[in-house]
């Protein structure tokens, strides 16, 4: 209650003052113009027409995409429509995108998908995390994936008071996560009121069964979380600030911050090559389009991938830059022997081969 008081009178004083406005505009790179990058070998995908905010490949080529997230302050192509879980079998010459069916009992209705994670247990069980926001809540849905049937066997429903606002999340074990509350406020207006602040308030949440804790703190507005395929670090995207952070993960589950990368966009979400530990970054290059949709300047998409990230120089390089006439808003970038998936916040996803 302290910090909500507090908040809300640092609010009406600062808000008087333009020089918040000036910073924000900067956050969302506001008037950075892009220029485009092609790739010779890509369509949309077909089915995918609302957004496909996270995407994540097994070992065996099965790709699961969320679709259909509505968030306060974004367009939605299909405000009436539940989200859902879309998979594709990259193995295939030419992959299809199927909805997953859902088991009776979890409240379909009410689906709202964001983050996603897979985790293979010891005995091949794949276990599907899912951010969800019903009703605008925030909760973590752990399913279990059927492959004889292509169905989803929900679980379980985490919900957490220090989950107030969650973006993404990477598991580590069958109930255990890492995730990224992207503000410190779960209510709209105080969303906005911390965003307009620059408070650096949001953080990340170490959950288990037996323990809850944060792990890391500080950040303008956390969003992709990702781990490195020796599972040794920890890469979270600082979406406002422009950055991506590494972390050293301890047997404690703690983490310890090794290096901030300062990056010219808006980075999204994060998945590691497991062949290569390379980083593909989705990124939104210009913000304010996002949160102002106008069809006739549509937000743009930027794929970045990052190579060598624990060493003095990483390489950073653009691999997909469009302005928003084949795809709006890219919010991740993964790859799968030769193939890049590109998924978007309210728009399609686009499938490319290298
Ligand atoms: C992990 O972090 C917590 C909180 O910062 C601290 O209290 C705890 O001692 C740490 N554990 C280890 C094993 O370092
Ligand atoms: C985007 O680029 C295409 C060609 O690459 C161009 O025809 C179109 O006008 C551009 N759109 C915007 C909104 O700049
Ligand atoms: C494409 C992709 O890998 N997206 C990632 C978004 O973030 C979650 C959490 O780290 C990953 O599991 C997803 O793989």
């Amino acid at each position: 209650m302290g910090r909500l008081v507090a908040v809300s009178l640092l609010g009406i004083s600062l808000a008087l003052l333009g020089e918040r406005f000036l910073a924000l505009r900067n956050r969302l790179k506001a008037s950075r113009e892009l220029e485009s990058i092609d790739l010779p070998n890509c369509h949309l995908i077909k089915g995918i027409e609302a957004g496909s905010e996270d995407i994540d490949i097994l070992p065996n080529g099965l790709a699961f995409f969320s679709v259909g997230l509505k968030f306060p302050g974004f367009h939605s192509l299909t405000p009436d429509k539940p989200g859902g879980i879309l998979m594709m079998d990259l193995k295939e010459e030419k992959p299809r995108a199927l909805e997953l069916r859902i088991s009776r009992g979890f409240n379909f209705a009410s689906f709202n998908p964001h983050g996603i994670s897979t985790f293979i247990d010891d005995d091949d069980t794949v276990y599907l995390f899912v951010v969800n926001h019903p009703e605008f809540k925030n909760t973590v849905e752990i399913f279990k994936y059927i492959e004889e049937d292509n169905s989803l066997l929900h679980i379980k429903t985490i919900e957490h008071e220090l989950l107030p606002s969650v973006n993404d999340l990477v598991a580590v074990g069958p109930t255990h996560f890492y995730a990224t509350n992207d503000h410190y406020f779960s209510d709209t207006f105080l969303k906005y009121l911390e965003t307009y602040l620059n408070l650096h308030w949001a953080n990340v949440i170490y959950y288990s069964p037996n323990e809850v804790k944060v792990v890391a703190e500080g950040f303008d507005s956390a969003s992709g979380i990702s781990i490195s395929p020796d599972e040794k670090y920890i890469y979270v995207a600082d979406i406002l600030a422009h950055e991506i952070h590494v972390f050293e993960k301890h047997p404690s589950m703690n983490l310890t911050q090794l290096k901030v990368l300062k990056l010219d966009t808006l980075v999204d979400n994060l998945s590691t090559d497991p062949s290569s530990g390379d980083i593909w970054v989705g990124c939104h290059s210009n913000g304010q389009k996002l949160f102002v949709y106008d069809p006739n300047n549509p937000p743009s998409s930027e794929v970045l991938r990052i190579q060598n990230i624990l060493t003095e120089k990483p390489t950073v390089t653009t691999v997909y830059a469009n302005n928003g006439s084949v795809l709006q808003g890219s919010s991740v970038a993964t790859v799968y022997d030769g193939k890049l998936l590109i998924g978007t916040l309210y728009h399609r996803a686009l499938y490319c081969e290298l």
